[in-house]
């Protein structure tokens, strides 16, 4: 970490640098702001210096405003006298230098500045909507009259990161550089070669291109429309449009000030403080407490996955999308062929939803290399195996593979449930051994949890939160128990939603419920889609080893009667010939009648309470057994694993805005009519009575 003031403005050859240094990603927190300004006014009375270049020193322009500092009470600067206005005043023309990340109030300053050069490697954006606010730098106003207001509209609504070379050929790049380039010596030249011309290009003072929304007279509305399902229960990304469109019809100064009034009204909305929440929580997932300081992730340059089936073929594929060389290993040739088929059709969904090319397809299978011999993963770094879900079977490839590989590779499990430290123990080498339970489809979804067993080293453990970042996973580290954090703490939602059906409720009301909360799918429709004989299966094994667990006669009855879900055509709904819509079966509700002795009404918020205030009570559960490091982990688990709505911030962020006392009586009062499976947990019970917050609480 720099030692120096976190702005400083250096003299090169006629140009001032002003560099920001506020590591790790140079937001901008206190001080910066008035860093820049000083450094633009002390530039501008220089008569040494002809222009400037802003620019960040380590791996990123500028991040963006300090996201801890929101919905605090803060100074602030204003309107009028911020950065972005100083650098419109600016005599002098300023070039903003951008590497790494240029997001946010970053771009926004970017934008003030006369002009812009990137490396190819950087990317610039606005993602302040996925915090649930807009941005109130200017950005809403500058970029639509940059590159016009459809494409500004579809990066702010998107918030999405705009690769350096589609920024350029939009125009809010003018130059791009290739990267290994010395930047400050390059943007110095490029500062001295627009030294001298005038009059300075001002984005603000650049109407043309707002002709666009004239021209288009339907495109704010259509955007509008376009957005109504993911947008569903959030006014972030209608501000923006709002904000955009203000910039198409209102001078540039009032358009300035009714960004700022849009603002006011999210910065402490509940959407944007769940937001802000995620994306901490997120970041403190990663965090493994005591971790030794000096310890180091083993390298990872290659892999190898046990098991061609969907989860390996989907695991193999990440790998492979993280530009790891996989060894795909199957005892035989068939199903080799057979899980590179799904692989390879995979891949050409993904071509033709255009979120990839052939040509990155060709590159990405050509990573994965077939085998059929465990000597010939030997050499590999990394091996995780996903075969059937046996313990036995489990064993017998540990086995195997602590006969061959080669001393320090990491030997992971993707096991769902299977307990750690009995694979561990089948090997000689136990520390190597950690899981990592990929969730289903392993390629898209991004939660990756990473068990912890008893003998696990910790280097192995921090070693393998590593390959899933490097994964694009969110990694989370889970205590070695039965269903690990995530499915452990779901499991309560799921056996709930069924007993509410013997109490009336139906598969279509429970859905619609949780879709109107914000799940993208409601939980009967999902279980059509893993399949209902699963559950089956682990309810049987349950009941075998413990006969007072609480039986489904239903969702049994289902399965007995051949009905497993979308595979099948029907599950808790029946489906047509090649359409997965789920549609209600009178069937289902003439069985649901049969078991259902005494049906009532259930109000939504009934619903939506027992089946979120069970896993909540699970998770602290969880909690107080030391299975799990923090709350907000678990919260980061249900929004990657489970498809939790983001603007809930989280299971646990979300029961606290019902508070901890009103969800603990409640579950008291559930405990005395339902009996065990309700009673309240210990640290429940002690963070209600201490009146104190559910999503800090630790073990
Ligand atoms: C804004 O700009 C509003 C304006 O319109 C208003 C103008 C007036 N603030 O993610 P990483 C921390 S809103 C505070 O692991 P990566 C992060 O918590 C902002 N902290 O790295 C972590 O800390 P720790 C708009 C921040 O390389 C560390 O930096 N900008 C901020 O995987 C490393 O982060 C955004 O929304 C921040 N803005 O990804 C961008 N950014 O080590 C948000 C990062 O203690 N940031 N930190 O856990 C990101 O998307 C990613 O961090 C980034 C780097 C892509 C930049």
């Amino acid at each position: 970490m720099s030692e120096a003031a976190p702005v400083r403005l250096e003299r090169r050859e006629g140009i001032g640098l002003i560099v920001v240094d506020n590591p790790p990603v140079n937001a901008l927190g206190p001080g910066i702001r008035e860093g820049i300004i000083a450094a633009l006014e002390a530039g501008n009375a220089d008569p040494e210096i002809r222009a400037m270049v802003l620019i960040g020193a380590g791996r990123s322009f500028i991040a963006g405003a300090d996201i801890r500092q929101f919905g605090k009470r803060r100074a602030g600067l204003p309107l009028g006298g911020r950065t972005y206005d100083v650098l419109d005043r600016s005599a002098k023309p300023v070039v903003a230098a951008i590497h790494g990340y240029a997001l946010g109030g970053g771009l926004e300053n970017a934008l003030a500045c006369h002009y812009r050069i990137a490396v190819r490697s950087a990317r610039l954006g606005l993602p302040e909507v996925l915090i649930g606010i807009l941005p109130s730098g200017g950005g809403t106003q500058r970029l639509p009259r940059l590159i016009g207001p459809k494409a500004a509209l579809e990066i702010i609504v998107s918030g999405r990161h705009v690769p350096a070379e589609e920024a350029a050929r939009l125009g809010v790049v003018d130059a791009l550089l290739e990267d290994g380039v010395d930047l400050p010596a390059a943007a110095v030249a490029y500062a001295q070669s627009i030294a001298e011309r005038r009059p300075l290009p001002r984005v603000r003072d650049m109407p043309e291109k707002l002709a666009e929304a004239r021209e288009q007279p339907g495109l704010f509305e259509a955007m509008r429309k376009s957005i109504a399902r993911r947008a569903r229960n959030q006014k972030a990304p209608y501000h923006c449009i709002a904000a955009v469109e203000a910039a198409c019809t209102l001078p540039f100064d009032e358009g300035m000030a009714r960004e700022q009034a849009l603002f006011a009204e999210l910065e402490n909305s509940d959407e944007a403080r769940a937001l802000r929440y995620a994306f901490f929580a997120e970041r403190e997932a990663a965090k493994i407490p005591d971790l030794p300081k000096d310890t180091r992730a083993r390298e990872v340059r290659s892999a190898a996955v046990i098991g061609a089936g969907t989860m390996g073929g989907g695991i193999a594929m990440c790998l492979a999308d993280a530009g790891i060389p996989v060894k795909l290993l199957e005892a035989s040739e068939a199903a080799l062929e057979r899980g590179l088929g799904r692989i390879r059709a995979n891949y050409a969904t993904s071509v033709k939803r255009g979120s990839t090319t052939e040509a990155e397809v060709e590159q990405r299978l050509s990573r994965i290399e077939t085998v059929t011999e465990y000597e010939a993963i030997a050499e590999c770094d990394v091996v995780i195996e996903a075969v059937f879900e046996e313990l036995a079977v489990k064993q017998e490839v540990f086995v195997r593979l602590d006969a061959v590989m080669r001393p320090g590779a990491l030997l992971l499990t993707n096991t769902s449930g299977i307990d750690i430290d009995a694979i561990g123990t089948a090997t000689r080498r136990p520390q190597d051994v950690a899981g990592a339970h990929f969730f289903s489809p392993a390629n898209v979804m991004k939660l990756l949890e990473v068990v912890n067993g008893a003998r696990t080293a910790p280097e192995v453990l921090f070693s393998t939160m590593q390959l899933g970042r490097r994964l694009g996973k969110v990694a989370a580290v889970a205590g070695n128990c039965d269903g690990f954090v995530a499915n452990r703490s779901r499991a309560p939602l799921s056996t709930e939603m069924v007993i509410l059906l013997e109490e009336g409720a139906l598969p279509e009301q429970v859905d619609r419920v949780m879709v109107e909360f914000g799940y993208p799918m409601g939980p009967f429709a999902v279980g059509d889609l893993a399949g209902l004989d699963i559950g089956y299966a682990g309810r049987k094994r349950r009941a075998a080893a413990n006969p007072n667990a609480r039986a489904l006669p239903i969702a049994d009855a289902l399965v007995e009667m051949g009905r497993h879900g979308q595979k099948t055509g029907a599950g808790w709904y029946r489906y047509e010939p090649g359409d997965r819509t789920p549609r209600p079966d009178p069937e289902v509700a003439r069985i649901i009648r049969e078991f259902a002795t005494q049906p009532r009404e259930i109000g939504d918020t009934e619903i939506l309470h027992r089946l979120l205030f069970a896993s909540v009570n699970e998770a602290c559960c969880i909690l107080q057994e030391g299975k799990a490091y923090r709350a907000s982990d678990i919260d980061a688990m249900w929004l990657h694993g489970f498809g939790f709505p983001r603007y809930h911030g989280g299971l646990m962020f979300w029961a606290d805005g019902i508070g901890a006392r009103a969800v603990h009586d409640q579950i008291a009062r559930w405990h005395q009519q339902y009996g065990e499976r309700w009673a309240p947990s210990a640290l429940l019970r002690d963070i209600a009575e201490r009146g104190a917050l559910l999503r800090e609480a630790r073990p």
